[in-house]
């Protein structure tokens, strides 16, 4: 019988921190596919670049392998409501897991700034939202404040919980690959998952599994690129909504991130995410939203500003679906809508508007 995955707690029992008889509480999440994507390596003139397809995710992103983590010791602990701060994936992650658990979800997001797909998975999953007068920043500082003072248990990624759960993704880069890549890039936003892959190929190395950390990359919008000006930005602003944030909560740990492993932070604007996120979709068959193109295009950035380094394997994280936020693939490159043609039900017409010729 073929092996059902039984989500990254039970999967890595014994490199997280719980205990036999602790509650469970998970969608059966992470084990995502690790796509070979011969059309990067060209375009970026490596050997081998490999998509790690955080889309394949029960709610659709990365975020659950630490809502898996936090939400089970949320339970541990006899809570009876999370709360968390969203650009719009840690609030679908959220709902969703507190359904499972039993527990009512309350989620903060920007007004207006957070994709419908990702909306109406919250309100799916009958989360209590609200949509604050302000950013993800006000969000997350609220969220906090509310935590320390009400019966609500934070589930953003400055609970160390997350990066726990969010760590094992670097597990199975190395599971299925047999060995570590020379660099490793994502998006960069809150910064918990560059910081949670820090922790996880940490310990490969510990373990003895890989002698040598991956180079990590990640790459900020250029709208909200607190990690490339050195410090926040007060009115973050990119079509990429997901990370459109200006004062990142992991601050240090990315730092660590980066110095400790001779990695680097990069910046793209909208236009080269939007390019990447057309590339991808195009040329090698994962729909991602277009936060998640992020990293990519700033690999393909410093390609051509000839700051790449000469590596062999590269590791890109797409971290959330393209059915997120599908807006963005219904337009031209100029912004045009895009339409399919409406034609006949017969095949002549079809034949005639495709330009296709009768066989002989
Ligand atoms: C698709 O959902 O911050 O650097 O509140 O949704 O770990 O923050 C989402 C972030 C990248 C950035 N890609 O990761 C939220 C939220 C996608 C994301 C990021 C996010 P971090």
């Amino acid at each position: 019988m073929a092996h059902q995955w039984r989500g990254v707690i039970r999967e890595y029992f014994d490199r997280l921190p719980f205990n036999e008889g602790d509650p469970i509480i998970t969608l059966g999440e992470g084990g995502t596919p690790l796509i070979l994507a011969p059309a990067l390596a060209k375009l970026l003139d490596v050997g081998q670049v490999h998509l790690k397809y955080e889309g394949m995710n029960p709610t659709g992103s990365f975020k659950d392998r630490g809502m898996t983590t936090a939400v089970s010791k949320a339970a541990l602990h006899g809570a009876k409501a999370v709360i968390a701060a969203s650009t719009g994936n840690t609030s679908a992650a959220a709902a969703a897991y507190a359904v499972a658990a039993g527990m009512q979800s309350v989620v903060l997001v920007p007004a207006g700034k957070i994709s419908w797909g990702k909306l109406s998975q919250a309100v799916a999953h009958k989360a209590q939202i609200l949509q604050v007068k302000g950013n993800f920043d006000d969000c997350l500082r609220l969220a906090r404040e509310l935590s320390q003072g009400y019966p609500v248990f934070l589930v953003n990624s400055v609970n160390p919980d997350r990066l726990q759960g969010q760590k094992t993704a670097a597990f199975e880069v190395f599971d299925a690959l047999g060995y570590a890549p020379d660099l490793h890039a994502m998006p960069l936003g809150n910064a918990g998952n560059i910081s949670a892959y820090h922790l996880g190929y940490k310990e490969e190395r510990e373990i003895g599994r890989i002698s040598q950390m991956p180079k990590l990359w990640g790459i900020q919008a250029a709208g909200a690129a607190p990690f490339i000006t050195g410090s926040p930005v007060l009115k973050p602003e990119t079509i990429a909504t997901a990370i459109r944030i200006g004062n990142p909560a992991s601050w240090d740990l990315a730092q660590a991130a980066k110095t400790e492993t001779d990695g680097a932070f990069g910046s793209v604007t909208d236009k080269e995410i939007l390019w990447m996120h057309r590339f991808l979709s195009q040329e090698t068959g994962v729909f991602v939203e277009p936060s998640s193109a992020t990293g990519a295009a700033g690999l393909y950035k410093a390609f051509l500003q000839g700051t790449l380094p000469k590596v062999e394997n590269i590791v890109i994280t797409v971290t959330g679906h393209g059915l997120k936020d599908p807006d963005w693939a219904l337009k031209t490159e100029a912004g045009k809508k895009i339409k399919p043609k409406k034609v006949a039900a017969l095949a002549t017409s079809v034949a005639e508007i495709l330009g296709l010729e009768k066989n002989k």
